[in-house]
């Protein structure tokens, strides 16, 4: 054969020993890692309370072979205490991001971990999420959580009901929402978790009807059309916070979507844009981006394949940043603040210092009138959670909780993170969601 005949011949074999899915994963060129130290150093420096917390943290690290094997042992053994500690308190998807992270590569021997003990229990607490559902078709936690529990079930080899897994998480299940919206970051969730169920099928692990792997593909196409429906002009799906785990559901369900309908570089580089702004300086938030960012998605994670460690393409600082103390005291600002209950409105008028988070103001507010303003708040990996205003609990079983509003408008941030401004008319009102 004449070398001209055969150039095109090579290329074709070239193209086609290039995987199919690489296509669809737009991760972000090694030359480009230093636009991620933002969110690697918001990781390494993170300091949780609570050791739970620091699961996702050391999940997205591991994925993205970030650690070197001394840090990685020290989140280990702070998730690790924090299980072994809290087993009976801890909710179902806490468990579930605690085994996904400990197990998600083999790491290097030492802290012995004894999954089949831990994924019993797991097993347990999805059995109590699924009974919880009797009632009035509401589990103990959430969509999101229980998507988690699937997912750590399938890839660890627990034990869980394929017919069950389907019929839970049938895309018209009132739980995909949140005051009738579509939550992106459930539906990737249970996109993620039904990818693992499929895969043991096809390959073979559990056996089903075909009729049952036609329902699962129903389902994936379907919440795939939900996610990419919540699609950005920007190129964010739903919003900037679900937009990474959206990505990664993304990534393994490309046979579900065409091409033209996702623009992954724009999306990539909307988050990149992100970054650069601030928007990641919660250390969960930044977890939950940087997987996608590295082209991994939750179902790389695999307790027997080794760990990497210390990628030469990160210099990050470990030197916590140094907050700069203004020589000025901060001036002032005013704000509108609501408790709104029903048709119930108490409101006030409070002085907090310009930066100040959603939280300084309730709190300014309860000192000035506790008997109207009290409230409790819970430590979540997010951040702090308001559980009560003036006494009264927000309610899963009821669906119950304290919404966040600044000018009317839904917060996609929590009371710690959002920074206030001079006028806002910020409210928490009693909601069903
Ligand atoms: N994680 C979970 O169980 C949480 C799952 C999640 C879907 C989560 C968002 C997504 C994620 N990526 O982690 C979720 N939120 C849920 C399920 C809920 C409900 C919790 C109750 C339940 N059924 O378990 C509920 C009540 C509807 C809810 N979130 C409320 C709120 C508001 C909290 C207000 C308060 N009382 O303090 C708030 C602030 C919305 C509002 N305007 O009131 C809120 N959530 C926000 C903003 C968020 C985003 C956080 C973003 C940020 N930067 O802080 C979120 C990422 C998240 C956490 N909620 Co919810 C969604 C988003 O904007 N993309 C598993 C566990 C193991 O960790």
């Amino acid at each position: 054969m004449r070398q001209s005949h055969q150039l095109p011949l090579v290329g074709l074999l070239l193209f086609s020993l290039i995987p199919r899915q690489q296509c669809e994963i737009c991760e972000v060129s090694k030359e480009y890692y230093t636009a991620l130290n933002p969110l690697i150093s918001t990781m390494i420096n993170s300091k949780y309370t609570k050791g739970i917390h620091a699961a996702n943290v050391l999940l997205s690290l591991r994925l993205g072979g970030i650690l070197n094997p001394n840090q990685e042992q020290q989140l280990i053994q702070q998730v690790n205490t924090a299980v072994e500690n809290k087993k009976p308190s801890l909710t179902s998807g806490q468990l579930a991001l605690a085994i996904l992270a400990l197990g998600a590569c083999k790491g290097p021997d030492g802290i012995s971990i004894n999954y089949s003990e831990l994924i019993k229990i797991l097993g347990n607490k999805y059995k109590a999420e699924i009974k919880n559902m009797d009632h009035d078709g509401n589990p103990l936690t959430n969509y999101y959580q229980l998507s988690l529990d699937i997912l750590a079930l399938c890839l660890f080899s627990g034990n869980y009901s394929i017919t069950e897994v389907i019929k839970i998480l049938d895309p018209e299940s009132k739980n995909y929402y949140f005051h009738q919206q579509f939550s992106v970051d459930t539906g990737a969730m249970a996109v993620l978790a039904l990818t693992c169920v499929k895969r043991s099928i096809t390959s073979g692990q559990n056996k089903i009807d075909t009729k049952d792997l036609e329902t699962i593909d129903n389902h994936m196409e379907s919440l795939i059309a939900k996610i990419l429906c919540q699609k950005k002009e920007n190129g964010l799906l739903g919003n900037i916070y679900s937009t990474g785990e959206a990505m990664q559901a993304l990534f393994v369900s490309s046979d579900y979507y065409n091409k033209n309908q996702w623009d992954c570089q724009k999306t990539r580089d909307i988050v990149l844009t992100e970054i650069s702004q601030g928007a990641f300086r919660m250390p969960t938030a930044a977890a939950q981006i940087l997987p996608a960012l590295m082209g991994k998605t939750y179902l790389d994670i695999n307790k027997d394949s080794s760990c990497v460690y210390g990628s030469d393409n990160f210099n990050i600082s470990t030197q916590e940043p140094i907050s700069v103390t203004p020589a000025v005291p901060h001036s002032q600002i005013e704000v509108n603040y609501s408790v709104v209950v029903n048709n119930q409105i108490d409101n006030i008028m409070v002085s907090v210092a310009d930066g100040s988070v959603f939280l300084d103001v309730m709190e300014k507010a309860q000192k000035e009138n506790a008997t109207l303003f009290s409230f409790t708040v819970e430590e979540s990996s997010w951040g702090p959670y308001i559980t009560t205003v003036r006494g009264i609990k927000a309610n899963n079983n009821d669906r119950t909780y304290w919404e966040l509003l600044s000018n009317g408008e839904p917060l996609s941030q929590g009371v710690g993170s959002y920074v206030v401004h001079a006028g806002d008319d910020l409210e928490v009102r009693w909601s069903i969601y």
